[in-house]
């Protein structure tokens, strides 16, 4: 039977999730969507043959719907993401869980009392095809223990309302979970450190950055976060290990020769970059609700990931570097390992 969906917020991510449950994906259908500007709720629910909600606790608290799936501006994602546990329900929450770690606590602490895991983030990047090769060659030692990590994530450009500390809670949150994942270790103190700034950047922005962090075993990770690069959208991974160096392959495009050039076109949109990625993790998600048992990227993982982005955006002010320590982790998160194929 179909798992029935409701999503809140129907902006640009809400849309590319309810196109792709509905056009690509098997085993689910949306039922119901609600936004904050009613009018475009209703326009998707037109067109979807579905219906809106006035707001998104009627969305959770409405029959018909089995799961929900949350895709509202992080500032909203606390309050949609508890209720959702309060009624019982499956929730799939993009990425960040809560903009602080003290609100993902509070989640993971509804979650824990339930003693049920109803929640999964959305961290993509750990349901890419490229990401799950470099896991692989880190899991059968292939270049022996890593020792470093390079990344990079860079934008061609923002909108003058994201922030100097946006470069930490909505952007560098994806290598946050992506490395811990990747490494199976968890981090210890962070820094960022501003370079020369670009003067593609709005006035109020640093960009870029270099964010610095460090694990419980000593490897140590930099990510250079630009988010005004102006060529595309380039995801970069490098881990030196102590007998080899592998790195994030390439999405595959076409290799041209014209115009005495041998070139590739580098993608300038996250949603293109990581489009197959999206596919697998709804899918499984789908999968999951439907056998009532979540296994992907938990609350564990929000917080987790919610404390070092703390981290990071109080060195952004202090320059220093920043210790981080995550508690005790519940055992209700200990034997779901994340998924490798
Ligand atoms: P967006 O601004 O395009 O869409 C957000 C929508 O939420 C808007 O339609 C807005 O009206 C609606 N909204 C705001 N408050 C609401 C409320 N109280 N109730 C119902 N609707 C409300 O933003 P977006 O780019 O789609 O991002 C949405 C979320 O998805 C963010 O948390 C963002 O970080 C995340 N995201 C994740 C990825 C990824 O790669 N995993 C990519 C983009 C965005
Ligand atoms: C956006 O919200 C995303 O999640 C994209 O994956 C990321 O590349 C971008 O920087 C964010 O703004």
């Amino acid at each position: 039977m179909a798992v029935n969906i409701g999503v809140i917020g129907t902006g640009n991510i809400g849309q590319d999730h309810i196109r792709r449950i509905t056009q690509a994906l098997s085993g689910a259908c949306v039922v119901a969507v609600t936004d904050i500007d009613p009018a475009r709720a209703q326009k998707i629910a037109k067109n979807l043959g579905g219906r809106a909600e006035t707001t998104g606790q009627n969305l959770i608290a409405a029959k018909d719907v089995d799961a929900v799936i949350v895709t509202s501006i992080g500032s909203t994602h606390e309050e949609f993401v508890l209720a959702a546990i309060a009624a019982g329900k499956p929730v799939f929450c993009e990425k960040p869980l809560a903009t602080t770690a003290v609100a993902c606590k509070r989640i993971l602490d509804a979650e824990v009392a339930l003693d049920k895991r109803l929640v999964q983030v959305g961290f993509m990047r750990r349901y890419d095809a490229g990401y799950r090769l470099l896991k692989e060659v880190v899991t059968k030692g292939s270049i022996g223990a890593p020792l470093i990590a390079h990344c990079a994530h860079r934008n061609p450009a923002v909108g003058d309302d994201y922030t100097t500390d946006m470069a930490i809670t909505d952007t560098v949150i994806h290598e946050i979970d992506t490395m811990r994942w990747l490494l199976d270790d968890e981090y210890v103190s962070a820094q960022v450190l501003y370079p020369k700034k670009t003067s593609k950047a709005s006035k109020h922005l640093a960009d870029p950055q270099i964010v610095l962090l460090e694990t419980a075993t000593g490897i140590r990770i930099d990510v250079e976060v630009f988010v005004n690069a102006t060529y595309g959208y380039d995801i970069q991974c490098e881990l030196v290990g102590e007998t080899g160096v592998a790195r994030l392959p390439e999405p595959s495009n076409v290799l041209m020769r014209s115009e005495a050039k041998l070139s590739v076109e580098i993608l300038t949109d996250w949603k293109k970059r990581f489009i197959a990625s999206y596919d697998v993790e709804l899918q499984e998600w789908i999968h999951s609700v439907a056998s009532d048992k979540i296994t992907g990227p938990s609350s564990w993982d929000g917080y987790a990931a919610a404390v070092t982005a703390d981290a990071c955006v109080e060195s952004q002010k202090s320059g220093k570097i920043v210790e981080i320590k995550l508690g005790t982790r519940p055992a209700l998160y200990h034997h779901v390992p994340p998924p490798t194929t």
